[in-house]
C-alpha cells in the first residue's frame, strides 16, 4: 500500500486530496498544527468525516524538527505539499508569510533529500506567482512578476524546489493553480464570502455585501478538480510543472449576479463598494493555459461556475440551516 503525506490537510485542497487518495486505496498521513487537536471542531471541519481513517501528525511548518519526525514516522512516497499562509490581500509589511511558507518548504525539502529522497513530491505553486503578468492567458513559459507578498513566497518556494530537482534528482512537481473553489473554501475568500453572505441576506441575517473591486476577473474552477491534477503530476514517469486552470475569467460581479440570482434576489439592493477591500493593479487578468496538463496527461475539468456556485449556496444554505427552496431552474 502506497503512504501518501499531505501538510495543510485540514484545508479545502487538503481535505479534498486526502478523499481521493483514500479512493484509490492509499495510507494517507497528514500534518496539521498541534493546536488543531485541541479545537478540532472548527480546526478540522473538512476532516471530520474520513477522521478514522487518516492519521493525523501534529507538526509545524516552522518548526523544521517536527516535520523532519513526521517524515521519518511516515516514510512517504508521495508527499503532497499544501500547507502555506495563503491569503494574498496581506500588507507588505507582513514578512511572516514569506518566511512561513518558504522555510517550510525548505524544511520539507530537506528532511525528504535525506530520508525518502524516492518520495514524490507535488509543490503548490499559484497564479500568484504571475502577479503583473504582461499577457493573458498565461503558460508555463511565462515570465513571473509577483505583486505580493503571497506571490514571492510562492515564487521563491517555487525556485527552491526546482533546484532540489536539479541538483539532487528529486521527484518534485510544481502545480500552478489557478483560484480553485468548493463550499469548502475558506470565508475570506471573494467566493465563499459572497456566497455565505447572500444566503444570510436571503434569511434575513444580514443586510449588505461588501466588496472591493466587482470588475477583478479570476479564473474560477473546481477544486476537487485541481486535486486530481496534483495527484496526476505525481504518477509520471518525469517530474514537470503544470499550469491548472480553466482559461475561462469571470468577474467579481459575474460571480455575485449568478449567486443572488440562484437566490432570487437582486444583487444591486444589497452590495456595496470599500476601497478597503480594492488590490492594487489587477489590470492584466490572470487566466490560465492549461493545454500541457490536458493534453500532456489528459486532465479535464468537471464543472463550470454555475455548478460550483450551486455546490456553494446549497452548504451555505445547509449550515445556515434553512430549508430554502430556490429555484435553480432560473440559472
Ligand atoms: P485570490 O483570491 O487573491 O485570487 O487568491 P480572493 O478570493 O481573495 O480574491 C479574488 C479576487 O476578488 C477580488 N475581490 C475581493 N477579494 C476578497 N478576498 N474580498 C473582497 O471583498 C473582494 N472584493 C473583490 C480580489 O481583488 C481578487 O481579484 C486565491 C488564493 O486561494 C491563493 O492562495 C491562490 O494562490 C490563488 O487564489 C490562486
Amino acid at each position: 500500500m502506497k503512504k501518501a503525506l499531505i501538510t495543510g490537510i485540514s484545508g479545502q485542497d487538503g481535505s479534498y486530496l486526502a478523499e481521493l487518495l483514500l479512493e484509490k486505496g492509499y495510507e494517507v498521513h497528514g500534518i496539521i498544527r498541534k493546536v488543531s487537536f485541541e479545537d478540532a471542531r472548527h480546526r478540522l471541519m473538512n476532516i471530520a468525516h474520513i477522521q478514522d481513517k487518516i492519521y493525523l501528525h501534529g507538526a509545524s511548518l516552522e518548526n523544521q524538527l517536527s516535520l523532519y519526525k513526521v517524515v521519518k514516522d511516515v516514510q512517504p512516497d508521495e508527499c503532497y505539499h499544501l500547507a502555506a499562509m495563503s491569503f494574498v490581500n496581506y500588507g507588505l509589511e507582513e514578512a511572516s508569510i514569506l518566511t512561513t511558507n518558504f522555510n517550510g518548504t525548505h524544511y520539507l525539502l530537506e528532511a525528504i533529500r535525506e530520508i525518502v529522497p524516492f518520495c514524490h513530491l507535488y509543490f503548490a505553486g499559484s497564479s500568484e506567482m504571475f502577479g503583473y503578468a504582461d499577457i493573458s492567458p498565461q503558460n508555463e513559459l511565462t515570465p513571473f512578476r509577483p505583486r505580493s507578498m503571497y506571490g514571492i513566497s510562492k515564487l521563491a518556494g517555487y525556485h527552491l524546489v526546482n533546484i532540489y530537482r536539479k541538483r539532487y534528482g528529486i521527484f518534485i512537481c510544481t502545480g500552478i493553480l489557478y483560484n480553485h473553489e468548493s463550499p469548502r473554501r475558506g470565508f475570506e475568500f471573494v467566493t465563499r464570502k459572497i456566497t455565505s453572505t447572500a444566503v444570510k441576506i436571503k434569511i434575513g441575517l444580514e443586510h449588505k455585501l461588501i466588496l472591493g473591486n466587482l470588475n477583478a476577473r479570476r479564473d474560477w474552477g473546481y477544486a476537487p478538480d485541481y486535486v486530481r491534477a496534483m495527484w496526476m503530476m505525481l504518477q509520471q514517469d518525469m517530474p514537470d510543472d503544470y499550469i491548472v486552470a480553466t482559461g475561462k475569467t469571470h468577474s467579481v460581479q459575474d460571480f455575485v449576479k449568478i449567486t443572488f440570482k440562484m437566490l432570487n434576489l437582486n444583487y444591486k439592493d444589497y452590495v456595496v463598494t470599500d476601497q478597503k477591500f480594492y488590490r492594487t493593479a489587477e489590470e492584466v487578468p490572470l487566466s490560465g493555459d492549461s493545454q500541457k496538463i490536458r493534453a500532456g496527461l489528459g486532465w479535464k475539468t468537471t464543472k463550470n461556475l454555475t455548478e460550483i456556485i450551486e455546490e456553494m449556496v446549497k452548504e451555505d444554505l445547509k449550515i445556515e440551516g434553512l430549508k430554502c427552496r430556490y429555484d435553480s431552474s432560473i440559472i
